[in-house]
């Protein structure tokens, strides 16, 4: 093998002769955009588009420069430094084709946890027009029952009583925002990328709620003056995992720390409302609508529940990764009737797509050997997810008389999982949620009250009180403490 490469600018053109990499300048463009929450998914999604439009020769002034909230976000920080913000991007076709790139629209990075200045003076920049983000599910701050603003996080609390201390995303936004305002610059749009229904309009309440408490006048200029696009972002990233740093070092001779894998569909669907300019990402294939909601709904409803439906009920069993549960007949299977009969009948018609060639395509995706996504990425921070992609399928069922099994069943095996927090075969399951002590606890007074796991109002609203749902959701949960393997449960459902 020869001596990697360090994947670095300076030697991009020598890299040039292993794969890809970007032919345009790096070092004197303006930045454009702040993203923060650089995951596997922004730099797979939304850098790469990025990265096409600016091969093309367009964009110059639309620089990324990453955003990192979290003490976690330090490593990555650390890496794409001493890599000059590259990194490669591998696309994993389902025969075993493996498509490398050096991607290049990410040219700065800061830490709003060490250098919370930079980052508010980044984001209140002139050159700023767009501040876009993958902040997951969880990091909306909202209160599922109410739906309203949680003031009760101590992170927000300290940021209303400290607006020169920010620390969650809304501290940061509003800060550089009152700057803008002050310096009487244009707003930034605010283009929120996270799998919520209405991500835009959920960002745009959040934000308006908390910088009411802070500042009444900054709040109706945000309201009139900031853009918050709804989208919906789709592209399958899984964790990037050590065999992946290795191949790049051993089949390309690069030395990558790291690198992002994912699959060749990509798919990006935006409301075209900005505030101050946009890339002409449409070069690209990025779809503008006026409205992304029948588009975001298809997607969480079956994309992302599908995921969660394989991922509770493949943990259970033993199943490794998404791949592993669809070529298994009886998981396929499932899938498809709980698609086909619980989540598509509230769908409605989504303008321009077929259902069920999109429900056809989803089982291609989620069969790719070369992807390996994990059933664990899939089942971590099901307590923000579950909400958002199942249980409301469960509850426009329960009100249009329509079925809840198959659904029900994710939300037995749910409760069972984190009760054992072992697979049927004995096998620890590691489980990462916020809430994992929560659910650990309410999951395990299930044998003296049924109802337990389901009485969290925060996360299943009323299920607990509905007969129809309760007597479907015990019998299931009985048969599971019983010791029934949850793939013959599958079997006698489908
Ligand atoms: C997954 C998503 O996190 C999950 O549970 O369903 O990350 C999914 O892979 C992406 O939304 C695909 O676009």
């Amino acid at each position: 093998m020869k001596t990697p490469i360090q994947l670095q600018q300076q030697n991009l053109e020598e890299l040039g002769s292993r794969m890809p990499v970007p032919i345009y300048n790096r070092t004197d463009n303006k930045i454009g955009i702040v993203h923060v929450g650089v995951g596997g998914f922004h730099r797979a999604h939304q850098a790469y588009y990025l990265h096409q439009l600016r091969q093309l020769g367009e964009a110059s002034d639309w620089g990324i420069c990453g955003i990192g909230l979290r003490e976690a976000d330090t490593k990555l920080s650390n890496i794409l430094k001493k890599q000059d913000h590259l990194y490669t991007l591998m696309v994993k076709h389902p025969d075993g084709k493996i498509e490398p790139e050096i991607i290049g629209s990410i040219v700065d990075f800061k830490m709003g946890t060490t250098d919370p200045e930079t980052v508010i003076a980044r984001m209140a920049s002139v050159d700023t027009r767009i501040v876009s983000l993958t902040i997951t599910e969880g990091g909306y701050n909202f209160n599922p029952t109410t739906g309203e603003f949680n003031f009760d996080n101590p992170d927000i609390q300290h940021e209303l009583r400290h607006p020169h201390d920010p620390i969650t995303i809304y501290g940061f936004l509003t800060a550089a925002l009152k700057r803008r305002r002050a310096a009487k610059l244009p707003a930034f749009t605010i283009l929120s990328c996270d799998n919520i229904e209405h991500n835009g309009d959920m960002m745009r309440k959040m934000l308006l709620a908390f910088a009411k408490e802070q500042d009444k006048g900054l709040a109706k200029w945000i309201a009139q003056e900031v853009c918050f696009p709804n989208s919906m972002v789709d592209r399958i990233t899984p964790v990037t995992a050590k065999a992946n740093i290795d191949t790049i070092a051993q089949n390309y001779s690069v030395a990558d720390a790291w690198p992002v894998t994912c699959e060749p569909f990509i798919q990006w669907v935006v409301e075209d409302k900005f505030s101050n300019g946009r890339p002409a990402f449409e070069k690209v294939g990025v779809q503008f609508v006026h409205d992304v909601g029948p588009y975001e709904k298809m997607k969480l409803r079956l994309l992302n529940a599908g995921h969660s439906v394989l991922g509770i009920l493949g943990a259970i069993h033993g199943n490794p990764t998404i791949n592993a549960c669809v070529e298994d007949e009886v998981f396929a299977n499932y899938l498809r009737v709980f698609l086909d009969e619980e989540a598509t009948p509230i769908l409605g018609d989504v303008e321009g797509i077929n259902l069920e060639d999109y429900k056809d395509s989803l089982f291609e995706r989620f069969s790719n050997p070369n992807i390996k996504d994990s059933v664990g990425r899939i089942c971590s921070e099901s307590s923000a997810k579950l909400p958002k992609f199942l249980i409301p399928t469960i509850h426009e069922n329960l009100a249009i008389g329509g079925s809840i099994k198959f659904g029900t069943l994710v939300i037995a095996a749910w409760c069972y999982y984190s009760d054992k927090k072992v697979d049927q075969q004995g096998k620890p399951l590691e489980i990462i949620d916020a809430m994992s002590n929560e659910l650990h606890q309410v999951a395990s007074e299930s044998k003296n009250d049924p109802l337990a796991f389901i009485k969290q109002e925060n996360l299943f609203g009323g299920l607990a009180k509905n007969d129809d749902f309760t007597r479907t959701y015990t019998s299931m949960l009985q048969k599971l403490y019983t010791g029934f393997r949850i793939n013959e449960l599958m079997q006698s459902m489908i």
